[in-house]
C-alpha cells in the first residue's frame, strides 16, 4: 500500500491495482479528475516495475516520409500539403534509398516509414519502396505505413485490406506504427480529422493486421479538443482490442503540438497533463506490454521522469523527426545512442537497447 494518498477517491483505484484487478471506465474518469500526479504515478510505476523491473528500452531507428502531400487536411496536422503547395515534396524510390542511406550504420535496426495521402501515387509506389528497402537494408526492420495508410492503399488498388497486408508483408513490412489513432470518439474527429477513417475502422485493420500476423502500435492524440471521457473510452476501446488479439506490442500518447495548424489557438499540453497521459495509460492498459514515452513531443527531460511515471520506453534516436517539428516541437530531430543511454541511466534505470518487436539487443550495464 501507499503510505500517503491526498486523493482519497484514488483508494479503491489504489486497491485495485494491488491486487491486479481491472479498471473500470469510470476508474478512468476518477484518474482524469484527480490532481493527485504523485498517487498516479506511483500507482502506474508500481505495474511499470512489476511487468519490466528497472529496464527502459530504446532503439536505434531513422524516420523516413517519403511524401507530405495529402489528401486529408487534418486541422490537427502542420504537416500534410496539398500537391501544388509551396513546401509539398514526393521522394522518388531512388530519392527514399538515398535518404535511408545517409549515415546508415549496421547499427540501426529499424525504419518507421509513414506519409501522407498522396493523390496520384500509386499502389506499386509503395510497394516498391518497402521491396527495395528491405533488399537493401534486410537486417533493418520496417515499421511502415498507419492504418489510415492501410485503408487508401486498399482505395488505391481496389485490394481488400488483407490483401495490401499480405501484399505489403510479402515485400518486407515488419510490422504497423501506431499513429493516425487520434481520438477515437467520432465528435472529436469531426473537429481535428474530419475525412480521415473513423476510429472503427483504424481498430477494425489494426485487428486485421493482427490476424494476419503483423502487430502494430497504437496511439492516443491528446491535448486538443477532447474530454476526459473521450480519452477514456479511447483507451477501453484498445483494450478490448488488444483482449481480442493481443497483437499491440506498445501505446504511445501523444501530445498535441498547435502551431501551423488550424487548431493553433489551442495551447501545448503541460508536463502534468504529459505525466498524467503516460500514468494513466499504464494503468488502464494492463495488457499492454509497452507504454513509450515519445521524447520527441514531450522533451527529454520529461521523458526521463515518465520512465518513473509508468514509462518503460523512450522510443529511438530517430535521425530526422518532420511531423511534430511542422507544429512547433522544440526537441531535437534525433538524439544518439550515447545520449538516450545517458538519459536512461540517469534516472537509475538499465538501458536495454531492444528491436522494433522488443528483442533485446544490447544491455548496458
Ligand atoms: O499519426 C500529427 C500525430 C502521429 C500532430 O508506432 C501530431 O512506434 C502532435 O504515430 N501534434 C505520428 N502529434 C507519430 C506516431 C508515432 C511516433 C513515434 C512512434 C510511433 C510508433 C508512432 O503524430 C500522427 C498523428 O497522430 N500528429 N500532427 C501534431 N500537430
Amino acid at each position: 500500500m501507499l503510505p500517503f494518498i491526498s486523493d482519497r477517491r484514488l483508494e479503491p483505484i489504489a486497491d485495485k491495482v494491488f491486487s491486479g484487478r481491472r479498471l473500470t471506465f469510470e476508474d478512468g474518469l476518477v484518474l482524469y479528475g484527480s490532481h493527485d500526479l504523485i498517487t498516479i504515478g506511483q500507482l502506474a510505476n508500481h505495474v511499470r516495475e512489476q511487468q519490466h523491473g528497472n529496464k527502459a528500452y530504446y532503439n536505434i531507428n531513422r524516420h523516413i516520409n517519403p511524401t507530405n502531400v495529402c489528401v486529408k487536411f487534418c486541422r490537427l496536422c502542420a504537416y500534410g500539403r496539398g500537391r501544388n503547395e509551396k513546401g509539398a515534396y514526393t521522394m522518388a524510390l531512388g530519392e527514399v534509398l538515398e535518404y535511408a542511406s545517409r549515415g546508415f550504420t549496421d547499427d540501426i535496426t529499424e525504419f518507421h516509414i509513414v506519409g501522407g495521402l498522396h493523390p496520384d501515387l500509386p499502389f506499386e509506389y509503395y510497394v516498391d519502396i518497402i521491396r527495395a528497402l528491405h533488399q537493401r537494408f534486410p537486417t533493418v526492420h520496417l515499421k511502415a505505413f498507419t492504418m489510415v495508410e492501410i485503408d487508401w492503399l486498399a482505395k488505391l488498388s481496389g485490394k481488400s485490406i488483407e490483401e495490401v497486408i499480405e501484399i505489403l508483408k510479402e515485400a518486407g513490412v515488419g510490422s504497423f506504427p501506431g499513429g493516425g489513432a487520434e481520438i477515437f470518439n467520432s465528435r472529436v474527429r469531426k473537429i481535428i480529422c474530419t475525412t480521415k477513417i473513423s476510429g472503427h475502422r483504424w481498430l477494425q485493420i489494426a485487428k486485421t493486421a493482427h490476424r494476419l500476423g503483423v502487430r502494430s502500435n497504437a496511439t492516443m492524440l491528446y491535448g486538443h479538443v477532447e474530454t476526459d471521457a473521450e480519452r477514456v473510452e479511447h483507451l477501453f476501446l484498445l483494450r478490448q482490442a488488444q483482449d481480442e488479439t493481443g497483437g499491440f506490442m506498445t501505446f504511445i500518447p501523444l501530445a498535441f503540438h498547435p502551431d501551423n495548424t488550424p487548431l493553433d489557438y489551442i495551447r501545448p499540453t503541460t508536463g502534468f497533463m504529459d505525466l498524467k497521459n503516460v500514468a494513466i495509460a499504464r494503468l488502464i492498459l494492463d495488457n499492454f506490454p509497452h507504454i513509450k514515452s515519445y521524447w520527441i513531443q514531450i522533451g527529454p527531460k520529461l521523458a526521463q521522469v515518465s520512465l518513473s511515471f509508468g514509462a518503460d520506453d523512450m522510443d529511438g534516436t530517430i535521425i530526422e523527426e518532420r511531423i511534430t517539428h511542422s507544429a512547433g516541437a522544440q526537441t531535437a530531430l534525433g538524439l544518439t545512442r550515447d545520449t538516450l543511454v545517458g538519459l536512461i541511466r540517469q534516472t537509475g534505470r538499465i538501458p536495454v537497447e531492444r528491436d522494433t518487436v522488443y528483442k533485446e539487443l544490447r544491455v548496458a550495464v
